[in-house]
């Protein structure tokens, strides 16, 4: 029994010391880090957009609606895009929330390009990229309120293209207008195309609810000076 006690105290140092880290995370300078396949904000978080690639709106909420999860609005996709620190900042468009509107930016003027790659690249990692061909690495997402009811949505997209330069120099970011693509419907998908899915953090924590490391911490104490004094 001794043995087993002193085998169990072993196996709870590791736990102990991955606890005492500090979450693990890549912080950039949008705010938003990634913790497995979520991309986290302070108030609202997004599914990395790989995760639902080949899936339609219908599908994805079928599978994700269940846990908080749910179709990003043109508002809140706006809101990313406008976000200081979340696209390279030559791309200086204000992006509005109009589903018929398609807005993009074809001309721009890099700043540092070391930086721009390096904002270009965040997103990229971030999000999850959807297409890869042999010049770029893409990442495009279904997203929409159809508030017009016309039964489709729009879509987001953020391109790497590599120039001689190393950085995106033209049609590269931009939200579709609703109509810009035929058939964008909630049933429509393709392997190149994730679905862009949000949720409040408020709502994630209610759904699945993560002990705090610090009771987890206590726990784990707890346990090892109950089998001292067993032993
Ligand atoms: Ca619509």
């Amino acid at each position: 029994m001794k043995i087993i006690h002193q085998q169990i105290k072993l196996a709870l140092i590791p736990i102990l010391l991955l606890i005492a880290q500090p979450a693990k995370a890549s912080l950039i300078d949008s705010g938003y880090s990634l913790e497995g396949n979520v991309v986290k904000g302070t108030v609202f978080e997004w599914l990395q957009w790989n995760v639902t690639a080949g899936m339609s709106i219908d599908s994805a909420l079928s599978a994700y609606g269940s846990v908080g999860w749910s179709l990003a609005s043109n508002q809140q996709m706006a809101d990313l895009f406008n976000q200081s620190g979340v696209l390279p900042d030559y791309y200086t468009t204000t992006w509005i929330a109009d589903e018929n509107t398609y807005q993009t930016n074809f001309s721009v003027s890099p700043g540092d390009p070391s930086t721009e790659v390096s904002a270009r690249d965040d997103f990229l990692s971030l999000f999850g990229i959807t297409q890869t061909n042999s010049s770029s690495s893409d990442t495009y997402a279904i997203y929409g309120s159809d508030l017009d009811n016309d039964g489709l949505y729009n879509l987001a997209k953020f391109k790497q293209y590599n120039n001689s330069s190393g950085i995106c120099s033209g049609f590269c970011i931009g939200l579709s207008a609703d109509d810009t693509f035929s058939g964008l419907n909630s049933s429509f998908n393709s392997s190149a195309l994730g679905i862009a899915l949000v949720r409040n953090v408020t709502a994630r924590k209610a759904v699945n609810p993560i002990p705090a490391p610090s009771s987890i911490l206590l726990l784990c104490l707890g346990l090892v000076v109950l089998l001292r004094h067993r032993i």
